[in-house]
């Protein structure tokens, strides 16, 4: 490590909150698939910032539009109309189908504001009694890291420590449809679902599970909220992860991805009589839908259209899949995928591979100790991915 690598880290461990711990590669630049150190190493980026950076680090196309906005206008406040967010709602809604948006930033905003909508609804729309909707989470959920979405996260640690959370939440096992059936009530609301749980380690339902939450959640009348924050935008091989099984959820949340990496950008999706509910002074955020914003969004989803990344994600990710399935190691206990979503799940802790995979110019992360996670940005290339098969080959065959 470089004198100047310390310096970096020292100074983000003397100054930072401490709630990380990031492999020590101070990053400089990045371009593609490619990350570059201040020490000039590259790397080959096997995380693209949690499905952030679909498209790719520092699209020029998306680069040049937020320069191009940038000089324009930034921000002009909910109070005030701008040209870009009234363009970037139509292109959302000619994209997803969906016949309006609200715009937020970050995606647990976007979650808390689904849950909000989702409430509403409950009293307004269903009937429910003041002050007793009840919405239906998954166990192993991850969707954010505010107080009512830690509130009912099933991870002591993201808990421990910040209560008391708000209550109207039940758990149910991720994948079971008779379990949601079973805890739903006349005061629920919604079931909100991550339809590929990311933090859980990639996580796939049985098939047809999201069919049945379909059904379950028409037949009960209640809504179908699928976070879609990590799975969505391209990342599974399909424009959406519920595509894979045909059902189609009333509220989508979407964030990440929606502005390339560029910027936090953050979106609600839901039909008129769910987004309805909401009335000029119910909600708000003095960034959400501002003009750079939306701007940059605009863009990042033109380039997922136009460079046709659904198709290149499922067609790559399968040609990944059957590659990483091809290593014989002892280590490794099982491999899935959907897309250029992967996880290799090991014997025994990730983070000794993840560290001896930077050291061969490959970043990853562990998640939940023992599952490495493969989700690089989608315009890898076969050679990138065959260049990243030789390291993850030699690496996970040797023991640590
Ligand atoms: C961190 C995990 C990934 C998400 C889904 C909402 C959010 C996220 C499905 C909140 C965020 C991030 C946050 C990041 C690490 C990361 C993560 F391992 F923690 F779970 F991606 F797998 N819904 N996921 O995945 O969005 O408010 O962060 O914009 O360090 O907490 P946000």
């Amino acid at each position: 490590m470089s004198m100047e690598t310390r310096q970096f880290i020292e100074l983000e461990d003397q100054y930072g909150a401490h709630n990380y711990h990031p492999l020590d590669v101070v990053v400089e630049r990045a371009e593609g698939a490619w990350l570059f150190d201040v020490e000039g190493k590259r790397y080959l980026d096997c995380l693209a910032s949690y499905s952030a950076v679909n498209q790719g680090h520092c699209h020029p196309k998306i680069l040049a539009a937020l320069v191009e906005q940038a000089g324009k206008v930034t921000l002009t406040s909910r109070a005030f109309r701008n040209d870009q967010l009234p363009l970037l709602l139509k292109e959302l809604h000619e994209l997803t189908g969906y016949e309006r948006a609200l715009m937020m930033n970050s995606g647990s905003e976007a979650v808390e504001s689904a849950l909000k909508i989702a409430r509403k609804w409950g009293y307004k729309h269903k009937g429910i009694p003041e002050g007793q909707a009840e919405i239906i989470v998954c166990s192993n959920n991850f969707h954010g890291r505010t107080i009512t979405i830690v509130g009912f996260s099933s991870e002591d640690q993201y808990r421990d420590g910040f209560g008391p959370y708000p209550a109207g939440f039940r758990t149910i096992p991720f994948g079971d449809a008779e379990a949601l059936r079973a805890s739903i009530t006349p005061n629920t609301c919604a079931f909100l679902v991550e339809p590929i749980q990311g933090e859980a380690g990639v996580l796939m339902p049985p098939d047809g599970f999201l069919s049945q939450v379909r059904t379950i959640c028409s037949e009960n009348n209640v809504l179908f909220i699928a976070d879609e924050i990590q799975s969505g935008l391209a990342r599974t091989g399909k424009m959406f992860a519920y595509m894979h099984d045909d059902a189609r959820p009333d509220v989508l949340i979407l964030g990440k991805a929606l502005a390339g990496g560029f910027y936090p950008v953050s979106a609600v999706l839901a039909s008129d009589e769910v987004m309805g509910v909401l009335h000029p002074g119910d909600h708000g955020s003095t960034f959400g839908g501002n003009p750079l914003a939306c701007a940059v969004a605009r863009t990042a989803l033109r380039v997922i259209v136009d460079e046709d990344l659904v198709t290149r994600s499922a067609r790559l990710g399968s040609l990944f899949l059957e590659k990483l399935q091809g290593i014989k190691s002892p280590v490794i206990r099982s491999v899935r995928g959907r897309g250029l979503w992967l996880a290799i799940e090991l014997e025994v802790a990730a983070r000794p591979y993840c560290e001896a995979l930077q050291a061969e110019g490959l970043l990853c992360k562990e998640t939940h100790s023992n599952i490495i996670r493969i989700a690089p940005p989608l315009c890898i290339t076969e050679e990138e991915i065959a260049w990243a098969m030789e390291r993850l080959t030699r690496v996970l065959e040797t023991a640590k």
